[in-house]
């Protein structure tokens, strides 16, 4: 099988390591209607220490605490460059440790200002925040006295707003304990805050875990025969502890009471809701509350019923006063709006018997409509002074945590929940993108800058394990496109000794001139280095007469996907493997001395070093810099993120209107210059396959 052009170029390559005045032909000499200033890439000013990254590194430190400043240890934390909604992705997930704190370093790109730190754990607030621009992000949650992350939009701490001046009209009358602040602070909160251990909260996250609809997960807490309802047996104060709120609403909890001799059938029968919580919310998350905050309902006699009614959406931060909200979920499934009987119930009912608390879980949203039945939206537990205050005997009981595997994630964070040695995928660049490593394949001579000689796509899953080291680095690798004649191996390299790596799964060799270890990987290497293929050609095959996927009108490849899985001995902390896409690199033309990498990333100790420092190669290895041109120009840039197929021969700067202006800059002006935004590609210069 021969490509098109194999002959002529070939013919030209091998002329081209004979005498380098015929490099000329191949060069790249302007194109015309580029849109830029610059119209030749090779008049490009690029500082000298530009590496061509498209993203940087951030230093991440989350601690996580109980509202006694107790560590929360094995507890999952994931960082998302948007909220889930917004197409947001997932930068990295890993554990708090055994103090409660989560050290670690991701790549995130360049573009991305902000990100949200998630733990979606019943006790600590979600959806966190936090800003990229100082390059670390060090932040606590929960607490005694937890910071105030970002500020709220309403200004105002602590103005106490009278009771009677939040009145409305809606019935049942709504009635107040007392006044509170804007943020919705009860000033009737009792003076001491409950303890809210580890523990207890272990077992709400087993029992209510997030996302995992209640129906399926724990349908006996939905069944007929359970207890749904809160009944007082002996005088007793009552009181109601806040414990979580994971709804984006500013929702209102409130009571009623009842004899349980005579339960309300309709809403006319309750005469009063006493307002306990004006607003659910967290200090952080639009609200003032601490988990651990109380109240007290009063003296209640034996024989009532405590109902709880959730008003939706019903406190407004401008006024601070409650209204009726969007919608009302009564603990009297009976009142509530859907019509089919099987969706009406709006809470579940725990009794947890190590701390002899009543928790109450609400879902709050309507159930026929966008609810996902998880019944953690706002979490709350009910006490009484008297020692067996409350009736538990068919109430369902909290449930403990489950870990099958004993590596201290609960089976329900845990991805690999059978399996000690894996915890969590962090995938690279999302679990559901590719990014791309765009070669060119002349080194050390310069070609046009098409960036399309090899375009290698890829997705990095690195597997950790319960303490965050990498313990497995899995990746599905294919080629996009192939715009030469030279058919090349691909490798990548880890900065850890070779011996430290236990199998190697996957790669695909056709030639004869890669020679491996028995781990698989390659020998006499000083670090770990796999060859993924040893033939592009085998992997992504040109038809006679054309490159693969570079010219329009051209035949369509697919490519092969090779799945490679790299697995450690040991568990590999984070900080030392680095991060994906690792030090990869092209073989040129199945010639093994001939090593292309990203810019400033060294060769392997099977690069033949007498190639540096020569054609256009202006390497300097006592500053560590590699791979780049006189003028800084690359051979190889990483993109993480789609990245249509420059049309051959077109000049990078030409099809990426953006990208002089990126690499003149230092990577400070349009740090997005590959995204597909208005003004930034042309489209005719660009393949979408
Ligand atoms: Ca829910
Ligand atoms: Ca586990
Ligand atoms: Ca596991
Ligand atoms: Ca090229």
């Amino acid at each position: 099988m021969y490509c098109r052009h194999l002959a002529p170029i070939s013919l030209l390559c091998f002329t081209l390591l004979l005498t380098s005045c015929v490099k000329e032909i191949d060069e790249y000499t302007g194109d015309d209607n580029s849109t830029g200033q610059v119209t030749d890439i090779n008049q490009m000013q690029v500082p000298a220490n530009f590496s061509y990254a498209n993203e940087r590194k951030i230093n991440f430190s989350l601690t996580l605490k109980t509202n006694t400043d107790a560590p929360l240890s094995g507890i999952r934390i994931s960082v998302w460059t948007d909220l889930p909604e917004n197409n947001g992705y997932v930068l990295i997930n890993g554990s708090s440790n055994n103090n409660g704190i989560f050290t670690t370093s991701f790549m995130a790109p360049k573009s991305v200002k902000e990100v949200f730190i998630r733990t979606s754990y019943i006790g600590l607030p979600d959806n966190i925040p936090a800003d990229l621009s100082t390059g670390s992000i060090n932040v606590t949650l929960g607490g005694s006295s937890p910071h105030k992350i970002k500020q709220n939009s309403v200004a105002g701490n602590n103005i106490p707003v009278s009771g009677s001046a939040a009145r409305n009209t809606y019935v049942p009358v709504l009635t107040y304990l007392g006044g509170w602040n804007t943020q919705g602070v009860p000033n009737y909160l009792s003076s001491s805050r409950e303890d809210i251990t580890a523990s207890f909260l272990s077992r709400n996250n087993s029992s209510l875990p997030e996302y995992k609809p209640v129906t399926i997960h724990h349908p006996q807490y939905l069944s007929g025969s359970s207890t749904t309802e809160i009944e007082i047996t002996q005088q007793s104060e009552v009181w109601m502890t806040y414990v979580h709120e994971g709804a984006n609403n500013r929702n209102t909890i409130g009571y009623y009471k009842y004899s349980k001799f005579h339960p309300p059938t309709s809403v006319n029968d309750i005469s009063e809701i006493k307002v306990v919580f004006p607003n659910l919310s967290y200090i952080n998350s639009s609200g003032g509350l601490v988990s651990g905050d109380k109240v007290s309902l009063g003296i209640i006699g034996p024989d009532t019923i405590i109902g709880l009614v959730l008003l939706s959406n019903a406190y407004n931060i401008s006024t601070a006063t409650v209204g009726p909200g969007t919608a009302q979920y009564y603990t009297n499934p009976a009142l509530n709006p859907e019509a089919d009987p099987l969706k009406k119930n709006h809470h579940v009912l725990l009794w947890d018997q190590t701390e002899n608390k009543m928790i109450v879980g609400f879902e709050d949203d309507n159930r026929t409509s966008g609810s996902d039945d998880d019944f953690n939206d706002i979490v709350v537990y009910i006490t009484t002074s008297a020692s067996s205050g409350l009736s538990t005997g068919s109430a369902n009981r909290s449930a403990a945590p489950v870990d099958t595997d004993g590596d201290g994630i609960d089976d329900n964070s845990d991805e690999y929940p059978y399996d000690p040695d894996l915890a969590f995928n962090n995938y690279y660049p999302s679990d559901k993108s590719f990014g791309y490593l765009a070669f060119e394949d002349l080194w050390p001579y310069k070609g046009d800058y098409d960036l399309n000689d090899m375009l290698v796509g890829y997705r990095f899953n690195m597997i950790t394990d319960a303490n965050n080291d990498v313990k497995e680095v899995q990746s599905k690798i294919f080629i996009k496109a192939a715009g030469g004649s030279y058919q090349h191996g691909l490798g990548i390299e880890f900065p850890v000794p070779g011996y430290f790596v236990e199998t190697v799964n996957g790669p695909v060799y056709t030639e004869n001139y890669i020679s491996n270890n028995a781990n698989g990987t390659e020998s006499n290497q000083q670090n770990a280095v796999v060859i993924v293929f040893d033939n592009s050609n085998s992997i992504a095959p040109c038809q006679s007469g054309y490159y693969v996927n570079t010219e329009p009108g051209s035949p369509v490849i697919a490519s092969d996907t090779v799945r490679l899985a790299v697995r450690f001995v040991a568990g590999i902390p984070q900080n030392t493997l680095g991060v994906a896409p690792f030090n990869p690199f092209i073989i040129s033309n199945k010639r093994r001395g001939y090593e292309i990498h990203m810019p400033d990333k060294p060769p392997t100790a099977l690069a033949d070093a007498s190639l540096f420092n020569t054609g256009q190669d202006r390497s300097n290895m006592a500053l560590g810099r590699y791979y780049k041109s006189e003028n800084n120009l690359p051979w190889c840039i990483n993109i993480p993120a789609e990245f249509p197929i420059i049309t051959e021969k077109t000049s990078i700067i030409n099809a990426y209107l953006h990208f002089a202006d990126w690499a003149q800059s230092g990577g400070t002006l349009y740090p997005d210059w590959y995204e597909d935004k208005p003004g930034y590609r042309d489209n005719n210069k660009l393949l979408h396959r």
